[in-house]
């Protein structure tokens, strides 16, 4: 087989990068480890920038989004027993998220690909990366049993935390940064009506909480646990108990609660590899980087990567010009580490710290006391959280 981008994944990133190529009438091959179905089913993000969403217009897959995703001007933050709202479009001279699921958003794109009749190769096993540093780099992969090889011009490495892409890439070129936070996320998908409109940030001494949602009638919830615990220590009725000591008594009061749909543990893990490029193969999306979710940076970091690899592989093919392939790395970690650092500032103000001393507890009380003392501070949280400008 031969291509122009071979595409390792088909996750978010690695779907809209080869729906965007592929408009353009640059050829992809994209190989997938699992089976679509396997894919569509991990329920993860749910709030995206208006980046995002213009970028999936762009690739010809936005119209069920725009039609069924929410608009979000605000959220709140819970705490001390009372509620405050984040006026997200207020303080950002009208900007604001949207509430659409990544499993949806998944779909959009596979359908897409779909109707474009792009190749997609799931089950696709032992995917290897071969001559990076060369001009002619090729993949090779097993499929029912026959060995295939995909020679391309450039790999993009879009294959997740755990994707053979970034292994690729010899240690001694690689600096890794990474912190791994002493506790998770239980998540929780409930056919239920969410208790809130807009999606309610919560900290409280038994540890974090969220109240997100999917539509009128689907919520998800997430509690702070220990990382000892499995999602087996946690049926649905304790997880409701639970939840709702960590919220304002009101809110408790409003939260209808009903059997879960889909329940998972997440670690919580920061890490980011640089450069994002060696020779040939560039990597985006988690494959390169991943962030605690308070933020919800991961998915939109994911699209800001794409952003810069998409338009740099079209300077190369329709330009000759090879400037936005050298500065990919650059550019995309530039935004990348801001994304960082706002998930690391949310999630140490929110969460409840086991190793955390006197002083660290008064120093996170007071912050949040500034938060909401300071027009400044807000403004801060709230073009962050809509997503800085790509
Ligand atoms: P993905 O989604 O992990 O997709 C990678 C794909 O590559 C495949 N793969 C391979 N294929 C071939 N050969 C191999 N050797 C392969 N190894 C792996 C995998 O099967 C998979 O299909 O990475 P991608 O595309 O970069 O997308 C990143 C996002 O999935 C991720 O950043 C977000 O889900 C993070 N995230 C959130 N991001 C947001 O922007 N907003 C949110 O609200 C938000 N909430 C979340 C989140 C992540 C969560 N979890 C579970 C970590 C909430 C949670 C709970
Ligand atoms: C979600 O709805 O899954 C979600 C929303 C906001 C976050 C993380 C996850 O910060």
């Amino acid at each position: 087989m031969k291509t122009e981008v071979g595409i390792i994944g088909g996750g978010p990133s690695g779907l809209l990068l080869a729906q965007l190529l592929h408009r353009q009438g640059i050829g992809t091959v994209l190989l997938e480890k699992h089976t679509r179905e396997y894919v569509l089913s991990r329920i993860r993000a749910g709030v995206l920038e208006h980046g995002f969403a213009k970028l999936m217009r762009e690739a010809g897959v936005g119209e069920r989004m725009d039609r069924e995703g929410q608009i979000h001007d605000g959220i709140f933050i819970a705490h001390g027993g009372v509620r405050e709202r984040v006026d997200l479009k207020g303080l950002t001279g009208g900007n604001s998220v949207i509430v659409y699921g990544q499993t949806e958003l998944t779909r959009d794109l596979y359908d897409g690909r779909d109707r474009m009749q792009g190749t997609v190769i799931h089950e696709a096993q032992d995917v290897t990366p071969h001559d990076l540093d060369t001009p002619r780099p090729y993949l090779t992969f097993r499929k029912d049993g026959e060995s295939v090889r995909v020679d391309c011009d450039f790999i993009a490495g879009c294959d997740g935390f755990h994707g053979v892409s970034r292994r690729s890439i010899p240690p001694e070129r690689l600096s890794e940064y990474e912190r791994v936070y002493p506790f998770g996320w239980l998540g929780v998908l409930s056919r239920t009506p969410p208790v809130s409109p807009e999606l309610i940030y919560a900290t409280h001494e038994r540890g974090f909480a969220l109240c997100s949602l999917r539509s009128p009638t689907l919520s998800r919830y997430y509690i702070q646990v220990p990382l000892s615990d499995s999602v087996d220590d946690w049926p649905d009725e304790r997880f409701f108990d639970e939840l709702k000591r960590r919220l304002p008594p009101d809110v408790a009061a409003a939260m209808v609660t009903g059997p879960s749909i889909e329940k998972s543990i997440a670690p919580l893990r920061a890490y980011v590899a640089e450069p994002m490029r060696h020779g040939r193969l560039f990597l985006a999306g988690d494959a390169a980087h991943i962030v605690p979710p308070t933020g919800a940076r991961g998915l939109n970091s994911a699209a800001s990567d794409v952003y810069y690899l998409y338009h740099a592989l079209l300077d190369h093919y329709q330009r000759g010009d090879d400037s936005g392939l050298d500065g990919y790395s650059e550019r995309a970690l530039a935004r990348v580490w801001k994304g960082q650092r706002f998930s690391w500032w949310m999630t140490s103000l929110l969460h409840r710290f086991p190793d955390a001393s006197p002083y660290d507890r008064r120093m996170q009380a007071i912050e949040l006391t500034y938060l909401f003392s300071s027009r400044a501070a807000l403004a801060s949280l709230a073009e962050n959280y809509v997503g800085l400008p790509f």
